[in-house]
């Protein structure tokens, strides 16, 4: 069934209890009693349940089940996840406030373990913990007002607390306010969380949890929706210029603290920690472990945004970034992209290598040994944050240049990629990649001996790259 057919269903009690209410005005309800009832519709992130559209509070029937089960959580990396319903994060819930929430936790009979909830919307005991603990092939039932309207994380308490969150069980319930939300065009469920594994970021294979890392607060991966890109590429959220946005962000921890910002947009305004008080304009905002932020912004040109946490190195090296793709019609006056590349050269400046004309002062050329000496150096100054220290690159954002066949099969060795940057589709070792390497600020003596440290690094053999063919490639012969 759905709402429509949910609503049909209900609609007999839903008029008999409205002609039986003794106000003759039938607008201004004020006792707390509910009228009809309803049957939740929960979604998977990133997509949001709709608004509700009944006018007075309702009884909701929430139906929620717990699933053990070995999922991807990068590329070629798999963990065994403990879900709300088969997906990490768990099924959005979206209700009103003042509605009478009617709760089954059901446990699947393959489970191997007790489950329980917390929800953050609750007021009693332990958020509804105790009254839903339930064994493996086992439903339990109780019931909650929805007092207070916000954002709220829920996850799973049973002990170890620590674990079973950090293996997956979390959430979000919306209680939305009397007066509801105001329309926009999108709404979204993003819902940042760690994972400690046993096996250091993106090593291949199945690994499991890692209590002595989870103790120390040490996450391997720090992602949105569960796994590493599970919003990136084809499974971004899209969105149209001029469209409004709404995002419901949820930080599940177990530890960390997001420090949450989009890339690319300003929020026109934001629900601190998912509570009634709006801030305006805003560029980053806290989440702490347990909590959440109701975010708006409207999309005024299109492209990229990226969500990051911007304790950047979780993004770019753990794992937090997701994409929003907006797209449509330029506009300049909001933003217009490069408009111009020129040489600054600020009097006195050390930049000796590269002449007015971008044509480079000759210095002798180095052998293989010497070139490989100072283009480690080199690389792990210029590359090696994307790259990766190992040339290993970063599941689904940076292709890897350890072995790379994409590389090795480049006529230039490679040349023109630092020196011009590189975009578009290309693939590497079977795996698109769709992102941007930008130009990169360096003389043809330290390219060269890049290109030649990372030809020969790795298990790659590739021989010397000399600062002549980068000087071919600069100037385009
Ligand atoms: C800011 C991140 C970033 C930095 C820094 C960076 N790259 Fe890249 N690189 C990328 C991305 C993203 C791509 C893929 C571009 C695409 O999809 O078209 C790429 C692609 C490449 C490729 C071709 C694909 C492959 O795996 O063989 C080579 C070679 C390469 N980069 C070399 C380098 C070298 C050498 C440096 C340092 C001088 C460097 N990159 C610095 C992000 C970066
Ligand atoms: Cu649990």
């Amino acid at each position: 069934m759905n709402v429509k057919e949910l609503k049909a269903a209900f609609l007999p009690i839903f008029i008999l209890a409205v002609s039986s209410c003794s106000s003759p005005d039938a607008t201004s309800k004020k006792d707390d009693s509910v009228v009809g009832a309803y049957e939740a519709q929960l979604t998977d992130a990133p997509f949001v349940p709709a608004a509700a559209n009944y006018k007075y509070p309702e009884k909701v029937i929430v139906r929620l089940e717990v699933v053990e089960q070995v999922m991807r959580l990068a590329d070629g990396v798999e963990y065994n996840f403990w879900t709300f319903g088969g997906k990490v994060p768990g099924k959005f819930i979206r209700v009103r406030e003042g509605d009478e929430v009617e709760f089954y936790l059901s446990n699947h009979p393959n489970n191997k373990l007790p489950h329980n909830i917390d929800l953050h919307a609750v007021t009693g005991p332990g958020g509804g913990a105790e009254a839903s603990m339930t064994a493996p092939g086992h439903t339990t039932q109780f019931s909650f007002k929805a007092l207070n309207p916000g954002l709220y994380v829920y996850h799973c308490a049973t002990a170890p607390v620590g674990m079973h969150i950090a293996n997956g069980m979390y959430g979000l319930i919306l209680v939305e306010s009397e007066k509801g939300l105001p329309a926009v065009d999108k709404e979204f469920y993003v819902m940042q969380s760690e994972f400690y594994t046993k096996a250091k970021f993106g090593a291949a294979g199945l690994t499991s949890f890692d209590m002595g890392k989870a103790f120390n607060e040490q996450p391997d991966y720090v992602v949105f929706n569960g796994s590493v890109g599970a919003q990136m590429g084809e499974q971004s959220m899209q969105v149209k210029v001029g469209e409004t946005v709404r995002l419901y962000v949820g930080n599940a921890g177990p530890a960390l603290t997001s420090s949450f910002h989009v890339i690319g947009e300003i929020f026109d305004r934001v629900h601190i920690e998912g509570g009634s008080l709006i801030n305006e304009n805003v560029a980053t905002t806290l989440i702490p472990a347990g909590g959440a932020a109701i975010i708006e912004f409207k999309c005024e040109t299109p492209g990229s945004l990226t969500l990051v946490d911007h304790s950047i190195f979780r993004a770019f090296n753990k794992g937090a970034l997701a994409q929003i793709k907006v797209s449509g019609k330029e506009d300049h006056k909001v933003f217009s992209g490069k408009q111009k590349d020129m040489v600054y050269q600020p009097e006195g400046s050390a930049v000796q290598s590269i002449s007015k004309a971008g044509k480079e002062v000759p210095i002798p050329e180095k052998t293989l040994p010497e070139r490989n000496a100072s283009g480690k150096i080199l690389y792990a100054a210029n590359c090696a944050a994307c790259h990766q220290p190992e040339g290993e690159g970063l599941a689904g954002v940076f292709p890897p240049l350890a072995k790379s066949d994409y590389l090795m099969a480049l006529k230039d060795k490679g040349v023109s990629i630092p020196l011009h940057g590189l975009t578009g589709k290309i693939r590497v070792n079977g795996k698109d990649y769709d992102g941007i390497m930008p130009q990169m600020a360096l003389s043809n003596d330290e390219i060269a001996s890049i290109l030649t440290y990372v030809r020969n690094a790795w298990g790659n053999k590739g021989g010397l790259v000399t600062a002549a063919e980068v000087n071919k490639s600069r100037n385009g012969k």
